[in-house]
């Protein structure tokens, strides 16, 4: 029995306002994983076509998501950011995964079914095939660890489900190449050339809700920009949203079970112990009987003592595309080179002649 390679890979669209949940849910982690994993953190600029395909300033929508990882603390000499447009490998991989995949897996995608509306006839292709490019953006690098929020959990099901079938419908072709290792999947052995990525979703912040409404999902598509802290907004900005963001009338409970049922108090709790590095019980431990009167106050305090230096450095580096846009292109050049190692392969396992 082998191992893969530990790598970290994830990706962030270039969408709109990064804001808390990204923050919390994603970029957090990209930061404190890369003290002890080799990481490649990816501007998904392919994938925001899917969202609308003509923006209006596309280069400071990468540039914006590229300098959040920067000042987030995210070292790319140390580790890989690039845009996904410069490795055309990951097209090429999708479109193998596009025939891997079922329809039917597809068919059960939610955040398609989310995205889409109601009109499903007008959605575009590309919206209904994103999770299986998402898949070829982790397996290009053969990557094994996937930081992301809660939602993407099922995207990384699928992402598992491509790489079990590719393995086993090509074994008899992989492993003469000597390029598989041999794994176990739940009981089963199996000689794997990609592995099975594992999702790294946990922390007291998997899922940031809107500030409006305790259950949906902090979203840089929602309508409302009060419904989101954005990576970009000013003190007064943070403080305006959070003294505005939907509560109960109730006193905060002393026991992480008295938020059940109040899924905005729930959300507060939990950014505020994801930005303090606490658990939900210790900041119930602190303010457990209080008001909101008093909770928001330093709920405040502390969104803007961590995210005022991010938002700082990130308007220093917008200021210097040149310099962003080198980084983008160093990095780019060093996913390639991996990405086409690994294209390779996949091309000599299917026997395409090159
Ligand atoms: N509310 C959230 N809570 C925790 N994590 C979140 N993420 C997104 N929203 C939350 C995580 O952020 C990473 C980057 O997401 P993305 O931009 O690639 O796509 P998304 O999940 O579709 O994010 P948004 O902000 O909700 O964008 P729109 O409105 O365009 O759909 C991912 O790891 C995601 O899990």
């Amino acid at each position: 029995m082998g191992e893969f390679k530990p790598l970290v890979f994830s990706g962030v669209q270039p969408t709109g306002n990064l804001h808390l949940g990204n923050y919390l849910g994603a970029i957090r982690k990209f930061v404190a994983l890369q003290e002890n994993n080799d990481c490649m953190y990816c501007v998904v600029d392919l994938h925001a076509l899917t969202a609308q395909l003509v923006h209006d300033d596309m280069p400071g929508q990468i540039r914006s998501i590229t300098a959040a990882f920067l000042a987030a603390g995210i070292d790319p000499k140390q580790h890989i950011v690039f845009n996904q447009s410069q490795v055309p490998q990951h097209s090429e991989l999708a479109w193998i995964f596009n025939c891997v995949a079922r329809l039917g897996w597809m068919n059960r995608m939610t955040q398609f079914k989310d995205k889409a509306g109601k009109d499903r006839e007008q959605a575009s292709l590309g919206l209904y095939a994103y999770p299986s490019l998402m898949a070829a953006d982790i397996l290009v690098y053969r990557a094994t660890h996937v930081p992301v929020g809660e939602d993407q959990k099922q995207h990384l099901e699928l992402t598992r489900d491509i790489a079990m079938k590719f393995n086993i419908d090509f074994m008899d072709k992989i492993r003469p190449t000597g390029l598989g290792i041999d794994i176990t999947v739940g009981e089963e052995p199996v000689h794997a050339y990609f592995p099975m990525v594992e999702p790294l979703i946990d922390g007291p912040a998997p899922r940031v809700m809107s500030l409006k409404d305790g259950t949906k999902k902090m979203s840089k598509s929602d309508p409302s920009d009060l419904s989101r802290i954005n990576l970009m907004d000013d003190a007064d900005a943070i403080s305006r949203k959070i003294r505005k963001a939907k509560t109960d009338p109730d006193a905060l409970p002393s026991e992480v079970d008295g938020l059940k049922g109040r899924p905005e108090a729930d959300n507060l709790v939990g950014i505020f112990a994801a930005l303090a590095d606490k658990t939900k019980a210790e900041v119930l431990g602190e303010f457990g009987g209080q008001q909101f009167s008093v909770f928001k106050p330093a709920l405040v305090d502390l969104s803007i003592e961590v995210l005022a230096p991010i938002n700082a450095e990130m308007r220093r580096l917008m200021a210097d595309p040149s310099y962003i846009d080198s980084v983008l292109r160093d990095g780019g050049a060093r996913a390639r080179e991996r990405a086409e190692k690994t294209m390779n392969e996949v091309r000599d396992i299917i026997g395409f002649v090159r």
